[in-house]
């Protein structure tokens, strides 16, 4: 019986084939198999020198040591990830075309033969060719995927490349980054004027008028304005590095980027005018509040804590699942103050340094919403006989007023904050499509096919905005009229469309149901 062979790389490794030309496809597949030491399961590629996919059977034309073909491996699950998610590379473009067609193509095949044998299609192949058509529709739109395995080693002993790319991730380019900071260093020497330093203190400050060069000079107004730079020594060229690392190290993310950094420091800037902090808090407290304000979010990759946890990423290993992005953050705030030339405390005393790097730890970890009420309740129970004397009083505010500033959105005039929320919501849809496609737990008020704007806002309102507020008004009741009414107001506001709503889906159930009559009465008379 006559043998062929067939020379080809795996791994970059040279090797050969023999095998007869009775040999079964899937005879010559295991030979394959066995020479790429993969397991039965694992999609095994070919390509010819043209670097087009070819079919693997004994039909495979004989060729030279150096026309060798190239067999490619793609593991079928790694740590329950679904391989098609291994595919995707820095060469995305060329391959997950293949891949994509590769999995349309086993499911046209599928579908063909249960056709065959069972004369029906299972809802099950139905299913799943509906995910793999919202795949494709995903990761031709997504600029987001590849940061998502930024924190997922999955790599797992594949020979594949790990699919992200930290080039192509939601990281700011180099060539933005530096066309902010020529902007910023023009500006700096432009003196902010009084009108705008007054508005920089309201909370109806609209933040959507102003690019990110201006938004961060205004944060540099803001120390200088708290007296803050000359109490911390803190040198000029000092505050400007710092200002732009930490501008750097927000990420393009919909939510919780530079602006919402922007916006929360400006919140808690508004805050200490409004509530006059400086009479009952000390400098370093001060200090401590819009520092964290500004670092809380650092690096944040449009991925929430259940996201960490759920698909096992790198951040959740590193920190035991324990607030892993609000670690991240604080790592990042600090990892930032190691660099000399950006170290805003590198002149303050060795007591200040250790009180602020205390205090703005325990306050950014504070903004992890899953602790909300075990704060709140301690803050409550302080409220009674508060003590601005007591450390621990005190601590507990600040942390307080960090959260209220981190989600004070709705205070604001609703052509601010509406904007704010569709940039949640569409951080919140982007992961919760990407746990169905990963099939990870959805939390409901993430899924686009669940939540609307009203129904999202007043439970979110009554139930975590407006208890926070009122226990911050027991202190500080001068945040009744320009925080908490305009709160109020937005649920009214989200109530009226919640109930317009509700009226046209009735009026909606109304018109199908006469309809309905309609059709029988017809289908009666005509019978
Ligand atoms: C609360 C929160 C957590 C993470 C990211 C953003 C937010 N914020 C908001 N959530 N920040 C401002 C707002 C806002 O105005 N609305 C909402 N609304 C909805 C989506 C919501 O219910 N958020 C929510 C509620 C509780 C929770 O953990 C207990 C996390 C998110
Ligand atoms: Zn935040």
């Amino acid at each position: 019986m006559a043998t062929k062979v067939v020379y080809f790389t795996v791994d970059g490794k040279p090797e050969q084939a023999e095998f007869r030309s009775d040999d079964t496809a899937d005879e010559l597949k295991d030979t394959f198999r066995a020479a790429a030491e993969a397991n039965s399961d694992d999609i095994l590629k070919l390509y010819n020198t043209k670097g087009n996919l070819i079919n693997i059977s004994p039909k495979l034309p004989e060729n030279t040591p150096d026309t060798r073909y190239k067999l490619e491996v793609v593991a079928l699950h790694c740590n329950g990830f679904p391989y098609y998610m291994m595919q995707i590379d820095n060469v995305l473009a060329t391959q997950f075309g293949v891949v994509i067609k590769d999995l349309e193509s086993r499911i046209e095949m599928l579908e063909k033969k249960v056709f065959v044998e069972n004369g029906e299609i299972p809802p099950v192949v139905g299913e799943l060719k509906h995910k793999v058509e919202h795949l494709r529709e995903k990761l031709e739109g997504v600029d987001h995927l590849s940061w998502l395995g930024l924190f997922k080693d999955i790599s797992c002993g594949t020979s594949l490349k790990p699919f992200w790319d930290k080039t192509q991730s939601i990281k700011k380019t180099e060539e933005h980054n530096r066309m902010v900071f020529e902007k910023f260093k023009k500006i700096s020497q432009v003196q902010v004027t009084d009108e705008v330093r007054e508005y920089l203190r309201k909370p109806t400050f609209d933040n959507w008028q102003w690019d990110d060069p201006e938004m961060i000079i205004l944060l540099r107004q803001m120390y200088i304005d708290l007296d803050l730079v000359s109490k911390f020594n803190i040198e000029m060229n000092v505050l400007h590095q710092w200002l732009y690392e930490i501008y750097k190290n927000y990420n393009q993310v919909p939510f919780h980027n530079f602006k919402h950094c922007f916006m929360v420091a400006q919140m808690m800037y508004g805050l200490t005018w409004l509530i006059d902090l400086r009479s009952v808090l000390d400098d370093v407290d001060i200090f401590i509040l819009l520092t964290s304000a500004i670092c809380h979010d650092l690096d944040h990759p449009g991925y929430n804590n259940a996201y960490q946890i759920n698909a096992k990423t790198e951040l959740a290993l590193r920190y035991n699942d324990i607030s892993p992005l609000e670690n991240h953050h604080c790592f990042v705030a600090f990892e930032i103050l190691q660099k000399s030339h950006c170290n805003i405390l590198r002149n303050v005393s060795k007591e200040d340094y250790k009180r602020i790097r205390e205090g703005m730890i325990r306050c950014i970890l504070a903004t992890d919403m899953a602790k909300h009420n075990e704060i709140l309740n301690n803050f409550k129970s302080v409220m009674k006989n508060f003590d601005f004397k007591s450390q621990e009083h005190k601590s507990l505010l600040l942390m307080i007023l960090l959260k209220v500033a981190d989600i004070s959105n709705e205070c604001r005039p609703m052509d601010v904050a509406e904007p704010w929320l569709e940039c949640l919501l569409q951080e919140f849809f982007n992961q919760s499509d990407m746990e169905k496609l990963e099939g990870l737990p959805v939390a409901p008020f993430m899924d686009r096919d669940k939540v609307t704007k009203s129904s999202s806002q007043i439970g979110f309102i009554k139930f975590a905005l407006l208890p926070l507020f009122e226990a911050l008004r027991e202190l500080f009741p001068v945040i009744e009229k320009d925080i908490i009414q305009p709160v109020r107001a937005a649920l009214e506001y989200y109530t009226d469309m919640q109930k317009a709503l509700e009226e046209e889906k009735k009026k909606g159930r109304e018109a199908a149901k006469q309809r309905m009559d309609k059709d029988v009465i017809k289908s009666k008379i005509q019978t």
